[in-house]
C-alpha cells in the first residue's frame, strides 16, 4: 500500500509565482479582486506579504472536536487511512503508551508508533473510529514489537466503554482475543516533521504549495487538506470523492492535476 514512494514527476511550470496560482484557485469563490482594494486603500505597503490564501476545507474546520488515537504498527499508513475519512479533521503522527521522555524516531524508549486524530462527532462517530482501526490491521496476532503495538488509547470514560463493548463484539465475531491493550491515554509525543503526512511529503510540487499555505510546520501538519491528500496519495478513499472534494483543497490547477493523476492510477472508481 505504501510500497511506491517515488517522487513525483517534477513541474517546471508555475511555480515562480505560486500565490498568483492559488489565487487563480480560488478565483470562483474571491470577487473583488485584490486590484480593487488596492485603488481604494492607497498605495501599497511594499514589505507586506499578501494575506495567506489557505485550503477552503481548512478555513471551514469545525471548531468542536474530539480526539481519539491508536497504534496500529509503522504510523504512516494509518496516518494516511484515519486522514482520509470523512470527519477527521486533522491527523498527527507520534509516540505513545510508554514511560521514557522525549522519545524519538530512533530512540523511542518503550513508546509505540501512534496515530492521533481530531474528528468532528456531528460527522463520524468513536465507534466507526474503532471499527476502522479494528479492520485495518489484527488485533488479534501477537505484536510484532513494542514499536509496532497495537494499542489502543482512550482519552476519556465514554471513549473507554464504547472501545470496550466494541472490542467483545468483534471478539465474538472472530471467535479470537483481541489482543490490543486498551489504555488510558497519559501522553503523546509529537514525532519529528519529516513523518508527520508522509505519503504526501514524497510529492515535491505538491509540498510547494503547501509551504505557501502555512509558513510553520504546525500549519502543515494540523491542515484537513494535507490530511486527505496524504490519503488520497496513498491509495484510501475513491476516485469520485477525490473529484468532488477536490477544489476544497485549494490547490493550484497544476496541483489538481498532478492528485487526479495519481489518484486515477491508485483509487479504485
Ligand atoms: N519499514 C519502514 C517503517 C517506517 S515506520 C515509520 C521503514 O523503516 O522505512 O516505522
Amino acid at each position: 500500500m505504501m510500497g511506491s514512494m517515488t517522487k513525483g514527476c517534477r513541474k517546471l511550470t508555475g511555480h515562480a509565482l505560486p500565490g498568483l496560482f492559488l489565487l487563480a484557485a480560488l478565483a470562483g469563490a474571491c470577487v473583488p479582486g485584490p486590484m480593487q482594494e488596492d485603488e481604494t486603500e492607497g498605495p501599497a505597503d511594499e514589505g507586506t506579504k499578501p494575506a495567506a490564501v489557505i485550503p477552503p476545507i481548512d478555513a471551514s474546520a469545525p471548531a468542536d472536536t474530539e480526539t481519539a488515537t491508536f497504534a496500529l504498527g509503522c504510523f504512516w499508513g494509518p496516518d494516511s487511512l484515519f486522514g482520509s475519512l470523512e470527519g477527521v479533521v486533522r491527523t498527527r503522527v507520534g509516540y505513545a503508551g510508554g514511560t521514557t521522555d522525549n522519545p524519538t524516531y530512533h530512540n523511542l524508549g518503550d513508546h509505540s508508533e501512534t496515530v492521533q486524530m481530531d474528528y468532528d462527532l456531528a460527522a463520524i462517530s468513536y465507534e466507526e473510529l474503532v471499527e476502522v482501526f479494528w479492520d485495518s490491521h489484527d488485533p488479534a496476532a501477537p505484536s510484532w514489537s513494542r514499536r509496532y503495538m497495537s494499542l489502543l488509547f482512550y482519552h476519556n470514560d465514554e471513549q473507554r466503554s464504547l472501545a470496550v463493548a466494541s472490542k467483545e463484539r468483534r471478539e465474538a465475531e472472530m471467535e479470537r482475543p483481541v489482543l490490543t491493550q486498551l489504555v488510558p491515554l497519559s501522553r503523546f509525543y509529537l514525532a519529528e516533521d519529516y513523518h508527520q503526512k508522509f505519503r504526501l511529503r514524497q510529492e515535491e510540487d505538491l509540498m510547494e504549495e503547501f509551504n505557501a499555505f502555512y509558513a510553520e510546520a504546525q500549519g502543515f501538519i494540523d491542515s484537513t487538506a494535507a490530511a486527505r491528500i496524504n490519503g488520497y496519495l496513498a491509495g484510501y478513499g475513491t476516485f469520485q470523492t477525490l473529484q468532488e472534494h477536490l477544489s476544497s483543497f485549494g490547490l493550484s490547477p497544476d496541483g489538481e492535476a498532478k492528485l487526479l493523476e495519481v489518484g486515477r492510477r491508485v483509487l479504485p472508481g
